[in-house]
This record gives structure tokens, C-alpha cells and sequence, in this order.
């Protein structure tokens, strides 16, 4: 019996794909982590016995850095948001929850606007820059600024994440410069993408750094984000957040508040503040349920 430290690179079904300094191993969790309520996840350092070399248990699950629900997994630096800019049109509602969800595990953001070559809009790549993120335009199609979004994985352990059909896999395939994920396509009648990538899958980049192809989501759960954090998830609310009238201004409706006056004057975007107030709602209406 042979003893291994590796990284789950996939989990399906009940198996586990650990990469080894041996090779993958195809790994069944021990039932210990079932009764604790531990799910091993992509990106989870972990320790393998094998015996023959190609198949294990994975023993123990090392402590986590942190951890993201949806998409689940594990010790990751960098969350890609990937939006397309046309087909499906962006929902920047979404985008925002998910930027809020990576803020809420700190984690580095950048945002990735695709598709580029079926519009020549890209005012809300803008309006994500303003705000301080590390924004890139790109088209998969046409292998546009395929660099810059690589320049920003050096290094990294990067989830993409976003909704189906932005182009996550197709994106990940030209970084890779080979057709590693499948890709599937987006329905002309409801502009949806069709849920093509199944399993988050991890892999390694050849200049440095991880990447992790995801499955498409739209909707998801943010009620564990206390609600008087919420503001501080918008980063460029900073700053503005500290000279409003009353000490707990939730930035909504209050007078004399400093966030609402810079969305007046432009120094934030109404959009961003708008997909707060919305997330506001939504989180103070599910933890409202809980009881
Ligand atoms: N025109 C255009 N089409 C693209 C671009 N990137 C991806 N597509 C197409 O969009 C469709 C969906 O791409 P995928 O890469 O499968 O999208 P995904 O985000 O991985 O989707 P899920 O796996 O379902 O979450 C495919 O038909 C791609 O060819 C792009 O830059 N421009
Ligand atoms: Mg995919
Ligand atoms: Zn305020």
C-alpha cells in the first residue's frame, strides 16, 4: 500500500480524480467524510493509498484556504466572472451576486467579457473597470485577447464561473491551445446556453497556475453574507461608506447618504448600485424564511 499526497482535479459520481506525483488515481472518499458532512471538492489537497496505481481512497482532506458553494470548490486565488457581451445577453444582477460571493471568500476578481465579435458594446466591460476590477473583452471565435486573459492566470488558481453558454470551455480551449473541454452551444429561441460542462474539472497550465472549467449556473444562494457586510462586498462603495449621516446606512433610501450621492454624481454606477439594493432585498428575504 502506497502512501500519496495529490490535488482532485474532478469528482463524479462518487469517484474522486487525484493528481499524484505517480499519475491520476481514481479515488472513492473513506465513509468518515460522509458522517462528518465533508465533501471533498476540486481543488482539495489531499492524501491517497493506493495499491495498484490506478485506483485508492482519498484518506484525508487537507485544511482548506477556503472554499466557494456555487461553483463548489477549494483553494482557489482568482475567480474568472465570465460574461458574454451578446447570446446570452448579460445579466448584470448575476454577475454581481457572483463578483459578491468571490469578494465574500476574498478572493482576486476579474471579469471576462466575451463574445466581442458579435457586438461592438462594451460599456459594461467599462463600468466593471471603473469599478476596479480587472476587466478583459474577448471572443473565443476569433482568439481575441486570449493573452491578456492568460497574463492574468499566471500563477493563479483560477474557477471560472458564469453563466451557460458565455464561453467558458471555449475560452479555456484557446488558453490551453488544444480542445481539452467540450462545448456545446446556445439556444437560438431563449438565448440559453444548454448546460454543456457537467463536472468542474481542474487543470494545470503550462506557464504556471491552475485553471477550473465549471458548469453554468444563473442562480444561486448568498443568505450566509450577513447583511451589514453586504456593502463592503462592493468595492467601490469604500470610501464612501464611512461619512453617510446615520452610522448604519444601509446606502438604500436614507437621507445624507454618501454611497447614493456618488451614484448621483457618476463616481459609481448606478448598475452596480442597483444589484446591490437588489441583493439586499433578496438576502434580508431568505434569512426572513429561515425562521
Ligand atoms: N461568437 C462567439 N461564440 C462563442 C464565443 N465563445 C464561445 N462561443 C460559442 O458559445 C457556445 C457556448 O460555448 P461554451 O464554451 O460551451 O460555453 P460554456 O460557458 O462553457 O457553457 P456551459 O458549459 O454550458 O456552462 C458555443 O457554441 C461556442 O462556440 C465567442 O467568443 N464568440
Ligand atoms: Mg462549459
Ligand atoms: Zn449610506
Amino acid at each position: 500500500m502506497k502512501s500519496l499526497e495529490g490535488i482532485i482535479i474532478k469528482g463524479i459520481g462518487g469517484f474522486y480524480y487525484v493528481d499524484t506525483e505517480i499519475g491520476i488515481i481514481e479515488c472513492r472518499a473513506r465513509g468518515i467524510f460522509r458522517k462528518k458532512g465533508m465533501n471533498p471538492l476540486v481543488g482539495d489537497r489531499v492524501e491517497v493509498s493506493t495499491e495498484d496505481e490506478i485506483t485508492g481512497s482519498v484518506d484525508a482532506i487537507k485544511p482548506r484556504k477556503n472554499e466557494l458553494i456555487r461553483p463548489a470548490v477549494a483553494n482557489v486565488t482568482q475567480m474568472v466572472a465570465v460574461v458574454a457581451l451578446e447570446s446570452p445577453r448579460p445579466n448584470p444582477y448575476v454577475l454581481d451576486k457572483l463578483i459578491a460571493s468571490a469578494e465574500f471568500a476574498k478572493l482576486r476578481i476579474s471579469v471576462c467579457f466575451n463574445k466581442s465579435d458579435l457586438t461592438d458594446d462594451t460599456k459594461l466591460a467599462e463600468v466593471y473597470a471603473s469599478a476596479g476590477f480587472d476587466a478583459v473583452v474577448t471572443s473565443a471565435a476569433d482568439n481575441l485577447n486570449i493573452d491578456k486573459l492568460k497574463a492574468l492566470l499566471k500563477d493563479e488558481v483560477t474557477v471560472f464561473a458564469g453563466n451557460s453558454g458565455v464561453g467558458k470551455s471555449s475560452l479555456l480551449n484557446r488558453i490551453m491551445e488544444r480542445d481539452l473541454f467540450e462545448t456545446g452551444t446556445v439556444s437560438n429561441r431563449t438565448e440559453r446556453g444548454r448546460h454543456t460542462t457537467r463536472h468542474s474539472e481542474l487543470v494545470q497550465l503550462p506557464f504556471g497556475g491552475y485553471i477550473i472549467d465549471t458548469p453554468g449556473f444563473s442562480s444561486f444562494e448568498l443568505d450566509m453574507i450577513p447583511l451589514e457586510m453586504l456593502s463592503g462586498l462592493f468595492r467601490e462603495f469604500d470610501g464612501h461608506t464611512n461619512d453617510c449621516r446615520f452610522l448604519d446606512c444601509r446606502h438604500i433610501s436614507e437621507p445624507d447618504c454618501r454611497v447614493r450621492e456618488a451614484v448621483l454624481n457618476g463616481e459609481i454606477s448606478e448598475l452596480r448600485h442597483e444589484s446591490y439594493k437588489m441583493l439586499y432585498d433578496e438576502i434580508k428575504k431568505a434569512k426572513q424564511n429561515q425562521f
